[in-house]
């Protein structure tokens, strides 16, 4: 974990005391509230996982999480840290992946952990009202025997809120198909940095009254405000859903695939996932899914999934058959194999090989995740590049970095670069950055496809983002948080800490 000193601003933030204890202890219920601080005394053992981030690159040192349960108790709870100018960071499921949900010293961590009520659903509509603390899973559970789904769909599923995936305008692997949150979320509330509840909790698909603000705060990070109630348009389930992997020989046919893919299938097209070979084996490797036979991988140098959602299974099968047919028979073929989904069983193994690489990594060793939006055609180009960089300071091999990797959303432009170290070190950091950015930059892209920028990449804003629009960031933030409580240190384009993890 690194280890982070505050040397600016955050000193005008005050840690909390025994008396705001008593003020929280006042308002919210006994088991809501977690503290080493007396009396509450809770050994700091129960704060570690409210402290830790999911891949144990981040370390926070807040002595208090507060679990509230309803948007009242938020709003108390914050205005009086705004009154105290107490830092507050607000926590989901801590599944992020830069360091965003985590303290960078001893904030009050706010839980949305107790507010995971459904709201309303209506079932003509598909517009689904809910706390901000409900799990993503549980939603897609709750709608499913309406036959509606989630627009979004992530690896973190079975553990992410659906609060955390607007707050972090998660991507994932339903975008080409359902678009963003940006489109599909249509109406927020949101407790203020002073405690003011903004009430825009509206299920109108129409409405163009002015300013869209609840846009703001989709992928702010919770640096504007606490997201406690999410207003979101879900799609009906499709009749019929298919997956195939298909195995290629070169990173070079990945793009004319998507091509022909894209016209063959049109509108039942609903994901086109790409892995390397390196991804591949670590899914494998790490139990993610079901192998793929020697013949089937032989000569392989990467992977893409394709998944279909349509209306007719008879229809969909024979497109998808006819794809693979043509795609195997053409005179230069731009796959050696396809394997299709016989099984909803099959279908899930084959998503798992994808969907299950961020969780083979973390058992392989220490992550450096880059979540970067490049042209398509760069992506082997990239990763190759990486690679070579480590090699030349002498970086690779099992005691450094073990395995560097590509794998993405082809159809989104976002490739996930991951390094993968036996530690995190120094030296390796120094050998990624700004070495990635740079490349990024020198592309026209951007450092954060879909993960935020967190703790990770405030440095970094700069390499995706001209002067004029940080500027205004700027000043939306200070609109909004004069009083700089609201998840300090992340996200900022001036950061206020320092980084002396080395
Ligand atoms: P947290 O991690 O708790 O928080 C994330 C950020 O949002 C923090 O800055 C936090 O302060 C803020 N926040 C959380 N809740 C609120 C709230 N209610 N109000 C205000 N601010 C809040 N991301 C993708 O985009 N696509 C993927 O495909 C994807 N796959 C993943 C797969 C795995 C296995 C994992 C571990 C992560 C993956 N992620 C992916 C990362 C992704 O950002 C998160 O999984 C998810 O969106 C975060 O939700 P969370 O509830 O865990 O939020
Ligand atoms: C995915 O697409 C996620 O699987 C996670 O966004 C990516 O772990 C990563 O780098
Ligand atoms: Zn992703």
């Amino acid at each position: 974990p690194r280890a982070y000193r505050c040397t600016h601003s955050a000193s005008s933030l005050n840690s909390v005391t025994e008396e705001d204890l008593a003020y929280f202890s006042d308002i919210l219920s006994p088991s809501s509230v977690l503290s080493t601080l007396p009396p509450v005394s809770s050994p700091s053992s129960d704060l570690d996982l409210h402290n830790t981030d999911w891949m144990g690159k981040y370390k926070g040192h807040a002595t208090t999480v507060l679990k509230p349960k309803t948007t009242q108790e938020v709003s108390k709870i914050i205005k009086r840290c705004y009154e105290r100018r107490i830092g507050v960071v607000p926590q989901g499921g801590n599944t992020g992946l830069v360091g965003g949900s985590i303290p960078r010293n001893d904030e009050l961590v706010l839980s949305l952990a107790n507010m995971n009520n459904v709201r309303s659903f209506d079932p003509v509509s598909g517009i689904l009202v809910a706390d901000a603390g409900c799990i993503l899973q549980s939603l897609t559970d709750y709608i499913a025997p309406h036959n509606h789904i989630m627009p979004i769909d992530l690896g973190a599923k079975g553990s992410c809120q659906i609060g955390g995936n607007v707050s972090t305008n998660a991507g994932g692997l339903r975008l080409l198909r359902y678009g963003s949150l940006h489109g599909t979320v249509l109406g927020l509330e949101v407790v203020l940095p002073d405690g003011t509840v903004l009430d825009q909790l509206t299920t109108l698909r129409k409405d163009n009254t002015g300013y869209d603000l609840k846009q703001l705060f989709i992928g702010a990070e919770g640096t504007l405000g606490i997201v406690t109630g999410v207003s979101i348009l879900t799609p009906p389930a499709p009749q019929a859903s298919n997956n195939v992997i298909l195995a290629l020989p070169k990173f070079d046919n990945v793009l004319p695939l998507y091509t022909t893919v894209k016209r063959e299938l049109s509108e039942i097209l609903s994901a086109f996932e790409f892995i390397d070979r390196t991804a591949y084996e670590l899914a494998v490797k790490h139990g993610q899914g079901r192998a793929l036979s020697d013949d089937e991988v032989a000569g392989a140098e990467c992977f893409v999934l394709v998944e279909t959602s349509g209306g007719r299974r008879e229809h969909d099968e024979e497109k998808l058959q006819n794809l693979l047919e043509n795609l195997l028979e053409a005179e230069k073929p731009l796959i050696n194999t396809g394997v299709l989904s016989q099984s909803p069983a099959q279908f899930s193994s084959l998503w798992a090989l994808r969907e299950g690489v961020t969780e083979a990594v973390s058992k392989e060793g220490k992550a450096y995740k880059y979540d970067i939006s490049v042209p398509l055609s760069s992506f082997q180009e990239v990763v190759d590049g990486t690679r070579e960089q480590l090699r030349s300071k002498g970086l690779l091999g099992e005691n450094a970095v073990k395995h560097v990797l590509g794998y993405g959303h082809v159809g989104d432009g976002n490739l996930h670069l991951n390094i993968v170290a036996a530690s995190y070190s120094p030296e390796i950091q120094a050998a990624l950055e700004p070495y990635v950015y740079e490349v990024v930059a020198s592309h026209r892209g951007s450092v954060s496809a879909e993960h935020g920028i967190g703790a990770m990449k405030t440095n970094a804003l700069h390499y995706s983002k001209d002067p004029v629009s940080i500027a205004y960031m700027k000043k939306i933030k200070e609109l909004f948080d004069p009083r700089g409580i609201m998840n300090p240190g992340k996200y900022s384009p001036q950061p206020i800490f320092q980084d002396h993890s080395g």
